[in-house]
């Protein structure tokens, strides 16, 4: 669905992308051959069949501001390079133990463990360098802001409360997700306001924004994976049941849609990944 809706904004973020592969930033001209299949294994993941969810929200914030999407492509690549990397180390037989991600079997079923887990050391390390690249005047800003989204108090945390967490309320599950799925999806929008120099009362409006989306992602996730027959992985619908999760991805998405009051028509895509997102269920 996202794919026919933003094929040109798609397109621009599959081309970034891999110019990155094509030429390495941080290798040179000159790849050692015993480093290729380290390249590999990073491809492998980074082009197979996601959605770029998050890439595609700092696309469109970009539009939100009327400024160019060129702005924005360095930290598009970042975050999708540590969503790449942090699913890779969740397949791990360490983590879920997983066989197949986005339609192909997981990077440490082709490229083994530790192949897997450097390919998703090296994306994460890589990501920072390509941001930090950004011409933007506010580029350090935005890397302080990814690191503090994708580190120990964001998506690491949230992963580490998930894999400690024995019998989560509504709120601590509803913390865990906010920084483990929320964070991530939360700074594709801030930084991109950040690095388009918006007015600090404009990314405000889109902290907030990426704060109830991020939220409304994973509630959606968790209504469409439900399976009754898994009650073990607690999840929103297992805990609050069906129809309470759908009630609360309504008035999250509501409330992200509300976050853009004060935006314009230009801000018409970040109200369609709302609706995309809610109509996933
Ligand atoms: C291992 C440090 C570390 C973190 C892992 C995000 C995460 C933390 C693990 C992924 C587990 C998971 C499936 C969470 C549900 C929400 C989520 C992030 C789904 C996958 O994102 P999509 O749907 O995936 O955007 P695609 O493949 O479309 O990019």
């Amino acid at each position: 669905m996202f794919n026919e809706i933003f094929k040109t904004e798609l397109k621009l973020i599959d081309l970034h992308l891999r110019s990155l592969f094509n030429t390495p930033p941080d290798s040179g001209t000159d790849l050692p051959v015993e480093l290729h299949r380290l390249y590999e294994s990073m491809a492998y993941s980074v082009f197979s069949e996601g959605k770029r969810f998050r890439p595609l929200l700092s696309v469109l914030t970009a539009k939100a501001l009327n400024k160019e999407p060129e702005q924005v492509l360095p930290l598009a690549a970042a975050v999708e390079l540590i969503h790449t990397y942090s699913l890779i180390h969740d397949d791990l037989p360490c983590m879920d133990d997983d066989d197949f991600r986005r339609g192909q079997p997981t990077n440490h079923r082709v490229f083994g463990e530790a192949g897997a887990l450097l390919a998703g050391d090296a994306l994460l390390t890589m990501s920072f360098g390509i941001l930090a690249q950004s011409p933007s005047p506010r580029a350090a800003q935005a890397v302080a802001l990814l690191s503090e989204a994708a580190g120990p108090r964001g998506m690491v945390g949230g992963q580490v409360m998930d894999v400690d967490a024995q019998n989560p309320g509504k709120l601590l599950l509803e913390d865990i997700h906010k920084r483990k799925t929320g964070r991530l999806i939360q700074v594709s929008v801030e930084a991109a306001g950040v690095l388009c120099d918006a007015p600090k009362t404009q990314v405000q409006a889109l902290r907030a924004y990426g704060e109830q989306l991020g939220l409304a992602f994973q509630l959606a996730d968790d209504i469409q994976d439900f399976d009754p027959a898994k009650p073990e992985k607690v999840s929103f619908a297992s805990l609050l049941g069906n129809d309470e999760t759908l009630r609360l991805l309504n008035e999250t998405s509501q409330k992200a849609l509300d976050a853009l009051a004060d935006f314009s028509s230009t801000a018409d895509g970040l109200r369609e990944m709302v609706r995309l997102n809610r109509d996933r269920v």
